[in-house]
Parts: structure tokens; C-alpha cells; sequence
């Protein structure tokens, strides 16, 4: 039984489905315009039934008449003919198979053909019985590798990535705020920790007409079914099967419960055992006295932590790793703030594989407020995403010039930069003379993912010490539930990148999320400068910049540890030494 499509998310996922179907097919181009438009509707700014209803689908970034026509059909029919037709013509597991890190459409194609893989499980089948490395193309290795990837995607689970969903989950959050009955409501949980996966959503709402919230909560539009509903927690389910709690509190204890719910449990356990041993009890419904039960705080969460004697810890750091002898001391970072970034590092535009020009970029990160953007398209090392040659380089060059000279005194600068690729000896696979005249370099690994720890560790640490370089993009490649960071030694790598004054990026891609937290905080240790990109491949992504930060917060960074919150002067001074 398929429900009708609502949400962008679905929509988007259905014509990403239809991609890989046409990709399979070996259609040539297609696929990338239907991928194009998935991207721009998964993080259009809006509900695309709203962009339906003015007749304006076509003014979607990626979005031509016959795509149009199609999410026409899917809004209004809630189906799509043509779907059906492509995915009658391919086993259903087939698609499936693609989820399998390293197995593209055409090595699907082929084991389905030679040895009858039609599901992951055939495909287990046949590498334990070391079917698979007689097969053109693959080898003991690759056979090897597979059942790896194979262990990776059955682990994946059911967690969802914090930038899919943090849209829809700040939606909800609104919309029970605006609700005439609501004192407050405020997101808890991991979601408000920020963690990059998400198991379940949860909401905190504090409201004397329980009943109404919850008859409210429960027919919001982006509810596909209700689990329950109770007078002190409601659950509903939102999209495919992402499941959000709503817990009903009374006004003044809003500050315990928002303490208690948002997590995580390691630390709450210990605030409880602070709470301990001062003889007193910590609880959703506030701190009290054990003897007698007098209040001693619950309307705010900063009044409990100041009762236990500790400064109010940002919801990003509690998660037991030394913030609370840090609350103690008086030693927190002064993390950096949302609202502090003042450009974007790594920005794709149309030269490569991106969904927009570098002018609707440079105008959409000026509506964000921000200074300056560096357009870092691929270089030509990756054809697949239409790498550019030096010459294209040098065109770039002249459209930027342009760009700025059109934006004059309107308060964004566009830098010119690339995303070069770190070939397996650690060279940037961009002539020096052409990286020298660029503002901005990122250098990132998009290939050779499975050299050897030493091999990989020589290798970033030649890129490093390559002198046209000033990012190390994504530096650990790895792809959330989907692919591990390959393995090099951090410590040295971190070092020698502080030594060179060269910056780790933090990828802010939803998938990526790269450095991570951890990292972030090792970097930062070894007095490393980091760099937030959103590797924005149309206008949309620039919203993931709030993810980055949330890495960087979760990391411990405070302003000066990020290059993004330097105005454009501070941030060339810094590329420049
Ligand atoms: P998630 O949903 O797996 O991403 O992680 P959380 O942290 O959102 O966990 P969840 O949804 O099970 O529970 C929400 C919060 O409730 C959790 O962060 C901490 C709080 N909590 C406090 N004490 C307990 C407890 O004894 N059990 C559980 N399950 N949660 C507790
Ligand atoms: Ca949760
Ligand atoms: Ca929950
Ligand atoms: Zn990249």
C-alpha cells in the first residue's frame, strides 16, 4: 500500500528513485537532471504544494517541464504511472543493491546478469561462496570489500540524519508554538543536542488545554499516522517512519522536563547524582528537597544547573565527555554562535556539478547576510561531476570578476577557489600556477579510499605540505551509516596541518558531516584552524550551514577556533601567511 507523496522529502526520494531506475537503464543524462531536481526540492524553502498551487514548480532550481509535469501528477494523483512502469522492468531488490557502498548501477547490472543477484541477500550469497571475484572488474579484494559494505548497510539501522529531518523538526516545533493554547514548546532530545543521526524526534510543550495540543499535534499536516495519544505524551509518525514524541508539561516545571527529556543520559545520570549527594532529588518534574519535598528550581534550566552549582551547559555539549567538571570549574568554551558565520568556504555552482549559477548563489548567501562565498567547483581529476580544466578555470576566473563587479556595494564577495582532488601520492591534481592565483584552495580525497593507514596518513600529510593548499576538504571522506572515515594517523595529520597553517574543513553536507564532533575537538586541541563549507550544490544547501556550527559547538569550537566568523578582510590576512 503506498500513501500519497506529501512532504518534499517524498517527493525527493521519488525522483531520486526514478534516477537510479533511469541509471540502471544506462539512459545518459537524465539521470542527473531528475537528481538535480531531487536536491532542490529536498531543501526548498517551502511546502512544493504551496509552489504547485502559484503554477511556479518550474521555477525550481533543476526543474523543467517534464519534471514538472511528473510532480504535477505525483501532488494531484498521488502516483506516478511512470514509476510504476520503470520499476516493473528491474527485480525490486535490484534498486536496494545501490545502497551497498562501492556498487554502482552497471556492477549491479552485471551480477545480476552473470550470476543472478537480484536482492543484497544473492549478493551476500555469492561473495561468501567467492563467486564474485571471477566476474570482470572485481577481485579477492573487491569480494572482500563487498561483504564489509554489506555488514555497513545492514548495521545503518533505522536513525535518521539530523539535516534531513532538523527542517521538518523545527516545523513542528513552530507550529505547536503558535498554537493559542501553548505557554512554550521547544525540541529536546537529540535533536536539540544535535546530533548528527536521530533516532525519534522529541518536543517539549508546556500548555494548561492538553487536550486541544494534543488533537492539534496529532492532525498537523505532516502527520502520516498517529501511534497514541496520551494526556502527558503523544506519539505521531512524520514522512516514511521518522516517529516524534510530544511530552505535555505544566508551565513551571517546563525547565526540569526540558532538562530531564533533552538528554543525554549519561549526563543527566550524573547531574542526578550531584543532585544526590546534596541530599536532594533531580526529576522531569524539578529539583527538590528529598526530605519534605520543598522546590528548589524547575521553571528554567538554568535555575537546576545553578542549584548544583554548575554554569548552564549548551544542550550541544551534554553528552558526559568533561562538560560537567568543566560547568563546575567555570571552564565551558564560549562556543560559537549560530548567528556569528559571516560566509561559506565551499560553494559549487554550475561550472561543475552544481544546480546553480555563481551569481544566484552569491545573491541567495547575501539574503542569508552573509560577506562572502568561495565558489569551489571540482577540478578535472572527477569527471563525474564535470571537473574543470585549467582553461575553465581561467573562464570561471572572468565570470566571477563579472559577478563581483555586478554586486559591487551590496555587501558579498565572491572568491574564486576549487575543490581539487589529492591524487594517491597527495598531489593536487591542479597545476601550482593555477592554484596560486586562486583565493581560496580546498584539497579533498574523492578516490583511492581503500590505500593502507600509512599509506593514506603520507599522503594528506604531502597534501598538507603542498604549498598551494589551504583546506583539507572533508578530511576523513567518511559518508554517515554509509562509509567509515578511512584510516590515518589524526594526531599527525592534525599537527602537521596546525604546523603548515593549513585549515581542516567542516563539511556540513547532512551525509558528511566531516570533521566531526570528536575530531573537531581533537583539532581544535592541537591548535588546529577549521573552516565551515556547506559543499552547497544549489542555493538550498546553504541552509546547512547551522549544521556545521552545531558540529563545531559540539567540538567545543568557539569563535576564534573558525575561520567563517572573520569578516572578509580578517579571512585573506589568514590565507595570505
Ligand atoms: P535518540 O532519540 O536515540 O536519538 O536519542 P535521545 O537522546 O533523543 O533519546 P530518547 O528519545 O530515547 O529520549 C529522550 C530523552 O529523554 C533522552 O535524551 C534523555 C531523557 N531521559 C532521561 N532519563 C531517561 C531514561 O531513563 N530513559 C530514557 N529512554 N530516556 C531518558
Ligand atoms: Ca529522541
Ligand atoms: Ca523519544
Ligand atoms: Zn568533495
Amino acid at each position: 500500500m503506498t500513501r500519497t507523496p506529501v512532504t518534499n522529502a517524498e517527493i525527493a526520494a521519488i525522483l531520486f528513485e526514478i534516477a537510479e531506475l533511469l541509471a540502471f537503464q544506462g539512459v545518459a543524462f537524465k539521470p542527473r537532471a531528475y537528481q538535480r531536481a531531487a536536491q532542490s526540492i529536498e531543501s526548498l524553502g517551502e511546502d512544493i504544494r504551496d509552489v504547485y498551487a502559484r503554477g511556479e514548480l518550474e521555477d525550481i532550481p533543476g526543474v523543467g517541464e517534464n519534471i514538472a509535469a511528473k510532480i504535477a501528477t505525483l501532488i494531484e494523483e498521488g502516483g506516478l504511472p511512470y514509476l510504476n512502469e520503470l520499476r516493473k522492468e528491474l527485480p525490486a531488490g535490484m534498486v536496494k543493491l545501490l545502497e551497498v557502498e562501492g556498487i554502482g548501477p552497471k556492477k549491479a547490472l552485471l551480477l545480476h546478469k552473470k550470476l543472478s543477484v537480484d536482492d543484497i541477500d544473492d549478493l551476500e550469497k555469492a561473495a561468501k561462496a567467492g563467486k564474485i571475484r571471477g566476474l570482470p572488474g572485481f577481485g579477492e579484494t573487491s569480494e572482500k570489500n563487498m561483504l564489509a559494505a554489506i555488514q555497513v548497510y545492514r548495521e545503518r539501522g533505522s536513525r535518521f540524519l539530523l539535516g534531513c529531518i532538523l527542517p521538518d523538526a523545527e516545523a513542528i516545533e513552530a507550529a505547536l508554538a503558535g498554537h493559542p493554547a501553548v505557554i512554550r514548546a521547544c525540541l529536546a532530545g537529540s535533536i536539540r543536542r544535535r546530533r548528527e543521526t536521530i533516532g525519534d524526534v522529541d518536543v517539549l510543550v508546556a500548555t494548561e488545554k492538553q487536550a486541544a495540543v494534543t488533537t492539534f499535534f496529532c492532525s498537523l499536516p505532516q502527520v502520516t499516522r498517529v501511534v497514541m495519544t496520551g494526556p502527558a505524551k503523544s506519539t505521531i509518525v512524520v514522512g516514511d517512519n521518522l516517529h516524534v514524541d510530544m511530552r505535555v508539561v505544566r508551565g513551571e516545571q517546563f525547565g526540569a522536563a526540558l532538562q530531564y527529556f533533552t538528554g543525554s543520559k549519561v549526563h543527566n545520570i550524573a547531574l542526578r547524582q550531584i543532585a544526590i549527594g546534596r541530599g536532594w532529588k533531580l526529576s522531569e518534574y524539578g529539583l527538590f528537597t528529598r526530605e519534605g519535598g520543598e522546590v528548589i528550581a524547575r521553571e528554567t534550566e538554568e535555575e537546576i544547573y545553578a542549584a548544583l552549582g554548575l554554569a548552564d551547559i549548551p544542550p550541544e555539549l551534554r553528552e558526559g565527555r568533561g562538560e560537567i567538571a568543566a560547568a563546575r570549574e567555570g571552564t565551558l568554551p564560549k562556543l560559537i554562535g549560530y548567528d556569528e558565520v559571516k560566509g561559506d568556504l565551499h560553494v559549487h555552482s554550475r561550472w561543475s556539478d552544481g544546480g546553480n549559477t555563481i551569481r544566484e548563489m552569491a545573491q541567495a548567501a547575501k539574503a542569508r547576510g552573509w560577506e562572502y562565498i568561495a565558489i569551489c567547483d571540482h577540478s578535472a581529476g572527477l569527471p563525474v561531476a564535470h571537473g574543470l580544466t585549467p582553461e575553465e578555470i581561467g573562464e570561471q576566473g572572468k565570470e566571477i570578476e563579472q559577478v563581483n563587479r555586478d554586486l559591487a556595494g551590496e555587501g558579498i564577495a565572491v572568491l574564486h577557489g576549487i575543490e581539487a582532488n589529492i591524487d594517491r601520492e597527495g598531489r593536487p591534481d591542479v597545476p601550482k600556477k593555477v592554484l596560486r592565483d586562486l583565493d581560496v584552495v580546498i584539497a579533498s580525497v574523492h578516490s583511492g579510499f581503500r590505500q593502507s593507514e600509512e599509506e593514506m596518513t603520507t599522503r594528506l600529510l604531502a597534501a598538507i605540505h603542498h604549498d598551494g593548499v589551504d583546506i583539507i576538504g572533508h578530511p576523513t571522506c567518511r559518508l554517515i551509516q554509509r562509509r567509515p572515515p578511512y584510516g590515518f594517523d589524526i594526531d599527525r595529520v592534525f599537527a602537521a596541518a596546525a604546523a603548515a597553517h593549513v585549515m581542516m574543513e567542516i563539511n556540513a553536507f547532512p551525509i558528511r558531516l566531516d570533521l566531526s564532533d570528536l575530531n573537531c575537538r581533537r583539532a581544535r586541541d592541537v591548535g588546529v584552524m577549521m573552516g565551515i563549507g556547506t559543499d552547497a550544490h544549489d542555493t538550498g544547501h546553504l541552509g546547512y550551514m547551522g549544521l556545521g556550527v552545531a558540529v563545531a559547538r559540539r567540538g567545543w569550537l568557539e569563535r576564534g577556533d573558525v575561520i567563517n566568523t572573520r569578516s572578509l578582510p580578517g579571512l585573506l590576512s589568514w590565507l595570505e601567511r
